[in-house]
């Protein structure tokens, strides 16, 4: 059977049971995304933004109620729960498509079903892989173009007939009650109904690379992270490429294209959101950006905060949910001091102060290559050698600004002990502390337990593996000030991190880890004082001990699956410190 045969009858299969009026193969050329544009315009979904100072700009305007990831609606259904682990939602795969089929039934009567091919990472790069969606939402496809590479591209990138993640969309009716984000692993297959938001949608990103990537990287041997990917540039011109896990809507954009505050340093963009890694022939870690486009969060990017962003979405993007001033320009909470007059909300409403003009969780969605600070070899196939992988998270408390693990093993301990605050990027409440190992715990397909053992293989099959770091930006002072500036001068700490892995950096040894010396960050004409510093440096014994209790009641729910190694070094730590 040829590839198209088997994807063929897939996708008639699907129409038999979405029952759409007519299916169209996207191409992803710039014509189909032009009628795509032309269409929706026409029918409302997508605005016109201002031709002049936002050429070829939209602005859409999701449900009210389809605004975030819906984490309590995403369920990974393998046939044993077990292999789901105790983080995961789970559902039998019998139950799921009992239960999502009914809501599919017929529900692009009327409509057309896309059917996008695509390929995640650059095309020629034997890291890359390949998928095929569904979807009734003409929005998702002009998406899908932006953040991945659809077409032929991805049908020529395929090494066997069922090379595909098979993944199903449609908007349903975009009830939340009719809504679920399924996942099938051990079948290939995403069915995500009943929601038209980003990563609920856009069925390449979280559900493909994340959740079912995940899964494919530990049968393969690689790695699939929620991580951006920079290089790091010396005053010398040499670079060094970090990957770093954060949790959504912690400033992992806004670090991917920084804007360096000291003086012959820059961050180079590859990516900012998911990276695939592999250990190559030589034992390098190599990673790729599996993606094309950035789906950025918009609130508080400014020219000061990411004047890279704020450039790069200026032309070819489509924003969604922020507010639209007179002028048709789209504006957000902290893009200028001062709102301007006469805006419309993200709903279309006259603005009235006091309420959001943009949702919290707005977004632009642009093609990498718009950004300036992009790398110039952010697309090459055999992808860019990572030396130091970031963990990182909203902490107000306990996490001091940055400190380095003693080797690998105790590195993984430092992720898989990760704990951040909520953002607006999930729906629920905001700013509450839960677990979070590695930014992973909405994206990881399979049980964290085995993630961690994964982790801990890995590391061993590098000839010189990455030194692992652990940071923190949002550390408050007893006033409920953030003891450090962030944004620009978050290089000042990479810079720091270089040196280390280049075997400088002045480091003083405490029981979780190597933090700078008191003389060890760069802090030059910042104007903070030692104190601050070391205030953002300390570690709190105290503290520290409280958060190694819960954590130790998060590692019990794994049982006998959770790694020696991981359970060894808690314990060692607790020693440590002294209990
Ligand atoms: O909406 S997405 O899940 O794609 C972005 C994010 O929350 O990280
Ligand atoms: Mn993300």
């Amino acid at each position: 059977m040829s590839a198209t045969s088997l994807a063929e009858k897939w996708v008639d299969g699907t129409a038999g049971m979405t029952r759409p009026s007519n299916v169209v193969w996207c191409d992803g050329s710039k014509a189909e995304y032009d009628r795509l544009i032309e269409e929706m315009l026409r029918d409302g979904t997508l605005l016109p933004l201002n031709a002049r100072t936002y050429p070829s700009c939209y602005l859409h305007r999701s449900h009210p109620s389809d605004v975030a990831r819906t984490e309590q609606l995403t369920f990974i259904c393998t046939r044993d729960k077990q292999d789901a682990g105790p983080t995961n939602n789970w559902m039998a795969p019998p139950e799921a498509k009992a239960k999502a089929g009914a809501y599919f039934d017929g529900a692009m009567r009327g409509r057309a079903m896309y059917v996008i091919p695509y390929l995640m990472g650059p095309a020629g790069s034997t890291m890359s892989r390949t998928g095929i969606m569904v979807t009734d939402s003409a929005y998702v496809v002009a998406s899908m173009h932006i953040m991945a590479r659809v077409g032929n591209v991805a049908m020529k990138a395929m090494r066997r007939d069922d090379d595909f993640i098979a993944g199903v969309h449609s908007l349903g009716d975009l009830s939340p009650d009719r809504r679920l984000i399924l996942h099938f692993p051990e079948e290939k297959l995403i069915w995500s109904v009943g929601s038209g938001y980003g990563g609920n949608a856009l069925l390449g990103k979280k559900c493909h690379a994340l959740r079912l990537g995940s899964w494919q990287a530990r049968q393969e041997g690689w790695l699939a992270e929620h991580m951006l990917i920079i290089g790091v540039e010396d005053p010398k011109g040499d670079v060094t490429y970090l990957a770093a896990a954060m949790p959504s809507a912690s400033g992992k954009t806004n670090l991917a294209m920084a804007v360096a505050s000291l003086p012959g340093w820059r961050v180079w963009t590859v990516g900012d959101d998911i990276a695939w890694i592999h250990v190559d022939s030589t034992g390098q870690l190599r990673a790729i950006n599996p993606e094309k486009g950035f789906f950025g969060v918009a609130p508080n990017t400014s020219p000061k905060t990411n004047p890279n962003a704020t450039a790069m979405v200026k032309s070819n993007t489509i924003f969604t949910n922020v507010a639209l001033t007179p002028s048709g320009e789209p504006w957000w909470e902290g893009l200028t001091p001062q709102p301007p007059a006469g805006l419309v909300d993200w709903q279309g409403r006259p603005w009235r102060p006091g309420t959001p003009a943009a949702h919290p969780n707005s977004r632009f969605t642009v093609p990498v290559h718009q950004c300036p600070s992009v790398a110039p070899n952010w697309e090459e196939p055999q992808g860019v050698p990572i030396s130091g992988f970031i963990f990182g998270s909203r902490r107000t408390k306990v996490i001091p600004l940055v400190f380095e693990a003693f080797d690998w093993t105790h590195g993984v301990f430092l992720g898989s002990a990760m704990s951040t605050e909520t953002t607006a990027a999930i729906t629920g409440q905001v700013g509450v502390v839960r677990r979070d190992p590695m930014a992973m715990l909405p994206f990881c397909g399979y049980n964290m337990a085995d993630y961690f053992a994964h982790w801990l293989a890995t590391g061993p099959r590098a000839s010189n593996a990455p030194r692992i770091f652990r940071v923190n930006w949002f550390r408050k002072g007893e006033d409920g000030k953030f003891l450090w500036p962030g944004y620009g001068d978050n290089v000042r700490v990479l810079k720091w991190i270089v040196e280390r892995i280049r075997g400088g950096g002045r480091a003083q040894e405490t029981p979780i880890g190597w933090i700078p010396a008191a003389d060890g960050l760069d802090t030059e004409g910042l104007g903070l004082s030692r104190a601050q510093v070391a205030e953002a440096l300390r570690v709190d014994r105290g503290e520290w001990l409280q958060a190694l209790a819960d954590l130790g009641d998060f590692y019990d729910q794994f049982g006998s699956r959770l790694p020696q190694a991981i359970a060894a070094t808690l314990a060692d730590t607790r020693r440590k410190l002294g209990t």
